[in-house]
């Protein structure tokens, strides 16, 4: 017999019903999978502690697809998470309503400027903050940053929108409003202050910018939690479950973590009721976490794809695969993470092996390779540099960019496999330009760093990390992924990060 639709009746009586949000305080944009198993859970449990009025207002960018299946289902989905010995399912039922941004952009800005909304959450991927990677600064040569700086239309940017939006609230009602970026951008809050304010700079709107430096705050934040994408299984879980038939439940694994600052100058739900933690200083976290975690997801992931693998957790099952992540992760990441206060490095090193290894996720190698010209820039440089400017190679962090470039921009005649093919990224058709015109492999690596607008340009100043990266996609090409892996790793573990070489135990 078929089950009802998910909704809030089918589920009376149930231990699963979530308290009713009575009010919108929060509009979050970006209405992703990360966001319903991440804010949305903590929101939840903070909503179920203390009641109030912070519900979210979730804004999808393109699609209608969620949107339409939220509306549906009362607003209701399934977190399935999900470990080796079982699945748990919850229902957040944190939001109040959804918008899609690409149907309706102005009543985006409308419902940002809106009084009684006191914080806007962002999570939009590295991609959505229309930075320069070669700069960092607002990307002036984006068509959609110009339009939304020049045309007088609602904007479509992020950027754009709340800017847009900080400017109607400064010049009407002037509440106070924060703004808390939840991307994996390193100092994300900060950086989305500057990327707000080079905005509001170019449209001239001085006085927006004077009154936001009192009345708007922008936290730094840490946010923590594998979400693969969704698939029939988990549907199937979350139904089951629940005795109602849910078309859009989220899997998650069971580790979360959201570190951030208390600087929200409106107010904030009591998210610490769901385990998040608030820190005077959280780049630390923010640092440990976009290099340990996704610096070295990144090589999993395009390591794993060339080999061949469609998940993460095959991809590091495979020996090569995890030394080289353990090389990249100990000796080339660590020595430049301040480790926060209070964290256990060892443990947090060896919790990571174990959350990559969770075969029942099912996390696509595809999905993390995805964007990898937006992601790298957080990841890579920094420790690079660090080590290129003390005279050392960092052969695994050339590497990382190497299995990258094999898989979105495969030389010719090589075949990187089905699941590097399925990897999207915006830069695909100006690297396949930069390599058309590049007279040697060589010359390949060093117009993607010069031109490619993935990485800063001062890592050209290094000939060695240039050499060394292009000799590694030769490696790939030539003997596949296995053999650059082994070398580089070698090459890593016998240097050492301060040249006096390493032992990985
Ligand atoms: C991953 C992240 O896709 C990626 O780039 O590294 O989405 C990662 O799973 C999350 O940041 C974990 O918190």
């Amino acid at each position: 017999m078929s089950k009802p639709r998910l909704s809030r009746s089918a589920l009376a009586g149930s231990e699963l019903l979530p308290a009713r949000p009575e009010g919108t305080g929060i509009v979050h944009l970006g209405l992703g999978n990360f966001h319903r198993a991440h804010q949305a859970v903590y929101t939840a449990a903070a909503l179920a502690q203390d009641g109030g009025s912070w519900g979210i207002l979730g804004v999808a960018n393109r699609s209608r697809a969620v949107a339409d299946a939220l509306l549906a289902q009362d607003l209701l989905y399934g977190v399935v998470e999900i470990s080796p010995s079982g699945s748990r399912v919850s229902v957040p039922g944190a939001h109040t309503g959804v918008l899609v941004a690409a149907q309706d952009p102005a009543a985006v800005t409308a419902a940002i400027a809106d009084p009684n909304v006191r914080i806007v959450t962002v999570t939009v991927t590295e991609h959505g903050y229309t930075f320069s990677p070669k700069t960092g600064d607002l990307n002036l040569e984006s068509a959609a940053v110009q339009k939304d700086l020049h045309q007088n239309e609602a904007p479509t940017t992020t950027v754009g929108q709340l800017a847009g939006a900080l400017t109607i609230r400064a010049r009407t009602h002037r509440a106070p409003i924060t703004v808390a970026s939840c991307d994996n951008l390193l100092g994300n809050g900060r950086r989305t202050a500057a990327l707000v304010r080079q905005f509001l700079e170019h449209t001239g709107a001085d006085d927006v910018i004077d009154w936001s430096a009192d009345s708007v705050t922008f936290p730094n934040s840490m946010v923590d939690r594998i979400v693969p994408s969704s698939s029939d299984l988990y549907d199937a879980q979350s139904t089951a479950r629940l005795g109602a038939a849910d078309g859009i439940a989220v899997p998650a694994e069971p580790f979360s973590m959201w570190v951030m600052e208390d600087s929200f100058c409106a107010g904030r739900p009591r998210w610490e009721a769901g385990g998040a933690v608030f820190a005077a200083d959280v780049e630390p976290y923010e640092s440990m976490k976009v290099r340990l975690l996704n610096g070295t997801h990144s090589l999993i992931a395009y390591l794993g794809a060339l080999d061949g693998r469609p998940t993460i957790p095959e991809s590091i099952g495979r020996p090569f695969v995890e030394v080289a992540a353990r090389a990249v992760l100990v000796v080339e990441y660590l020595p430049t993470v301040p480790v926060p206060d209070g964290v256990d490095i060892e443990d947090y090193i060896a919790q990571l092996f174990v959350r990559w290894s969770n075969s029942a996720l099912g996390h696509k190698t595809a999905q993390v390779g995805s964007d990898g010209s937006a992601k790298l820039s957080q990841r890579i440089p920094i420790p690079a540099l660090y080590h290129l400017k003390r005279g050392v190679a960092p052969h695994c962090l050339s590497l990382t960019l190497a299995a990258y470039l094999c898989c979105v921009c495969p030389p010719e005649g090589f075949d990187p496999g089905p699941h590097a093919g399925s990897m999207t990224d915006p830069a695909r058709q100006r690297l396949a330009g930069l390599a058309a015109s590049a007279a040697s492999g060589e010359h390949f690596v060093r117009s993607v760093v010069e031109h490619g607008d993935i990485l800063p340009v001062e890592l050209a100043r290094f000939p060695e990390f240039i050499t060394r990266t292009a000799e590694l996609v030769d490696t790939i090409v030539r003997h596949g992924p296995m053999a650059a892996a082994v070398e580089a790793a070698n090459s890593t573990l016998s240097t050492g990060a301060d040249g006096s070489g390493t032992t990985l135990d």
